[in-house]
């Protein structure tokens, strides 16, 4: 597999600017050698722009950089397409989480294509479910979810979508702050949400292994939407929507060692790293560590076993 590195510098989503130094401060940290060490071909494709000379709008006064966040959608979209045709596994480096309104749309238009059903995993503090009408914020990086799975609202605005995710096959896990709207709509649409305190009560093995064997059954497609805000605020600080009580170190690699052992996953999102807030780039190194293992960085060999 050749891993593309997709640098998303957008922060026009976020409640406060940072995020557009994420990609860079995930470079300086090392992503492209570290995954190079793991025996990937890496091409890191520098930064995308934003194509704003849209003029759309809508009647919620609260949505911020509406005009931004739909032109980042378009050029993410058609970058990530391209990636995924030419052979890549796309590795978007973010920005702030409404860039996954481009990555996932462009990835389930390539999985389309080949006539396989996209899954999501969405590991987050939030479900970031609202449409636009829902904020209440305004910032559409609390959206991309509602976008990619068609729920109403979007039409006209952003960019049709040829193929939605459907809603039964995004998985999310690390879930602490859900508003009333949203939990509403989650429930009504089948999202399946393992907020932290079923993590608490079954672990990750036993939830992650379930929704992987949906995806094996379907021989679907996987992309993962890693949110730094998914991992406690003690070890993963650089990030301006911190809730306390997120996963820990070794609940947040278990995963991603699961996903590489799988062997199911087709594109990734590094979202919401905010250098501004770090300390000496301990949550950038902490990112690209978790990415490692998701690439297959491991202690000791061990057979692969199912739970
Ligand atoms: C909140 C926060 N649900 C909002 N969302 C965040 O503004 O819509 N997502 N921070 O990552
Ligand atoms: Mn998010
Ligand atoms: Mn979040
Ligand atoms: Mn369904």
């Amino acid at each position: 597999t050749n891993l593309s590195l997709i640098g998303a510098p957008v922060e026009t989503g976020a409640s406060q600017p940072g995020c557009l130094m994420g990609p860079d401060a995930l470079r300086t940290a090392g992503m492209a050698d570290t995954l190079r060490s793991l025996g990937y071909e890496v091409r890191d494709h520098g930064n995308a722009g934003s194509i704003a000379d849209n003029d759309v709008s809508h009647d919620n006064d609260a949505i911020r950089n509406l005009r931004e966040t739909v032109g980042w959608s378009r050029s993410l979209d058609d970058i990530g397409y391209r990636s995924a045709t030419e052979g890549n596994l796309p590795v978007f480096l973010g920005g702030d989480h409404s860039i996954s309104m481009g990555s996932i749309p462009a990835v389930t238009r390539y999985a389309a294509g080949k006539g396989q059903p996209q899954f999501v995993l969405w590991l987050d503090a939030h479900p970031d479910f609202h449409t636009l009408d829902s904020t209440r914020s305004g910032n559409l990086h609390g959206t991309p979810v509602a976008y990619v799975t068609g729920q109403p609202g979007f039409e006209g605005v952003f960019p049709a979508l040829p193929v939605a995710v459907d809603a039964h096959n995004v998985c999310m896990f690390g879930i602490r702050s859900v508003d009333e709207r949203e939990r509403e709509n989650l429930t009504r649409c089948g999202v399946t949400v393992h907020d932290m305190r079923a993590i608490d009560e079954y672990g990750v093995p036993v939830l992650l292994d379930a929704f992987l064997e949906r995806v094996r059954a379907a021989n679907g497609a996987l992309h993962v939407s890693l949110d730094v805000d998914f991992l406690d605020p003690t070890i993963a600080p650089a990030v301006g929507t911190t809730v306390p009580g997120g996963a820990t170190f070794r609940e947040a690699h278990l995963i991603m060692e699961m996903l590489h052992d799988s062997a199911l996953v087709s594109s990734l999102d590094v979202v919401e790293l905010n250098p501004f807030l770090d300390e000496r780039g301990r949550t950038a190194k902490l990112m690209v560590d978790l990415v490692a293992s998701l690439f297959g960085k491991r202690v000791m060999d061990r057979p692969t076993r199912s739970y």
